[in-house]
């Protein structure tokens, strides 16, 4: 940890902080800078080529639309997909990715000789906790969750115990998009499967998100309704859908661009959880303006290891009283003196986002002893 981020001062000092507010999250971008320079640092040129490029055909620009492993597809300007592999050099092209690549020669093959620098890069842990590059030059990511449904009648309404959202699930993912820098917006789909009480209990859960400041919007993609929003929302920018299987993301991406092939799987499971329909994250151009990655779901997301300081930096409305901890390397956990928990008793900080930001710190540390 940098010294600067450890000026403990003893309980007894009640000076006032002296804060380096620049480096309120100082690793916080460690991980994806590591991962965004893990792209070859030479360029394209031929006394780079790889041994199998063709000298004589010209590099070109494209853009990764879909990756399935080292197999890529690549979209070239004038919107022709190509399907490529990727040179060992050029390091881990993900969907979103700008490269340089080559034709082959054979048919529309072609080969990418070199990664362009990342914007941005989204990342998330494999299951042995490797973080894995997930999609590049994002702006935005839409958490997709839905009310979960019991057994095989995916039309039936949700019961008034169902959870609408998974609150805690959903601040992993605000701060996986706060530590990546990337726009996060909650969306509510199957919004057509709540049940009165369950509904106003989302709605409960959205003002709480919308008062810190993320955008939420409710959606039913199977029944078209709540997409002009959403439309809107896209406009302009690449997104990237995630969430947990089952909830909704192809449907959505289909009905924002019902040309397109999209797989949409079927829920049938007895624990009302999705089967991983889709099994490789694929970007499309939406007709309605933006680009839209569709990204296959997940189980559950955990949160790679982070410091408390970057884990609390996630939760961002905590910034604005965290200075005013009696101890300016306070994590908002159990010191004296916090005045994040002074605001949350205040109910300026809502009392739910302190205890999951608390549970998942917990879980991290512990994690951290065992491994
Ligand atoms: N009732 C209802 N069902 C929906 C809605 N949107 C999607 N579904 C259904 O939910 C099931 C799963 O949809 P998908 O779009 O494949 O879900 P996904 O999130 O892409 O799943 P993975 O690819 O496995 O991550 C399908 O049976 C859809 O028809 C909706 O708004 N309302
Ligand atoms: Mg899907
Ligand atoms: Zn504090």
């Amino acid at each position: 940890m940098p010294s600067r981020f450890v000026q403990r001062r003893s309980p007894r000092d009640t000076s006032k902080a002296v804060r380096t507010t620049a480096t309120a999250i100082p690793r916080q971008l460690d991980f994806p800078r590591r991962l965004m320079n893990k792209r070859s640092k030479k360029t394209a040129t031929a006394k780079h080529r790889a041994p199998h490029s063709n000298p004589e055909a010209a590099d070109l620009p494209g853009l990764v639309i879909s990756n399935y492993g080292a197999a890529l597809e690549i979209e070239d300007a004038q919107g022709q997909v190509h399907r490529c592999t990727t040179r060992k050099k050029a390091g881990t092209p993900v969907c979103g990715d700008r490269v340089r690549w080559q034709a082959t020669g054979h048919g529309d093959e072609g080969v990418v000789l070199a990664l362009e620098p990342r914007a941005s890069l989204l990342v998330r842990p494999d299951a042995r906790g490797q973080l894995k590059p997930m999609a590049a030059n994002v702006d935005q990511l839409i958490i997709v969750c839905a009310p979960r449904q019991r057994g095989m009648d995916e039309d039936s309404p949700a019961g008034e115990n169902d959870q609408a959202l998974d609150a805690q699930l959903l601040d992993r993912y605000l701060v996986a998009a706060a530590l990546c820098r990337i726009d996060a917006l909650i969306l509510v789909n199957k919004a057509d499967l709540f049940s009165g009480a369950g509904r106003a209990e989302a709605e409960k859960l959205a003002d709480i998100y919308r008062g810190i400041g993320y955008p939420v919007l409710f959606t039913a993609a199977k029944k078209h309704t709540g997409l002009p929003a959403l439309i809107e929302a896209l406009k302009n920018k690449t997104s990237i859908i995630a969430g947990q299987s089952g909830v909704g993301k192809s449907s959505l991406a289909k009905a924002l661009h019902p040309e397109q092939d999209i797989r949409i799987g079927a829920v049938s499971t007895g624990s009302g959880a999705g089967r991983h329909t889709t099994t490789t994250a694929a970007l499309y151009h939406l007709p309605s303006g933006g680009a839209l990655i569709d990204s296959p779901g997940v189980r559950d997301f955990k949160l790679w290891q982070v410091s408390a300081a970057e884990l609390a930096a996630g939760f961002v409305e905590f910034k604005r009283y965290a200075h005013q901890c009696r101890f300016n390397n306070c994590i908002h956990r159990k010191e004296p003196g916090c005045a994040v928990e002074e605001a949350a008793r205040r109910h300026e900080i809502q009392p739910q986002r302190l205890a999951s930001y608390r549970q998942i710190a917990a879980a991290m540390e512990a994690g951290t002893k065992r491994g």
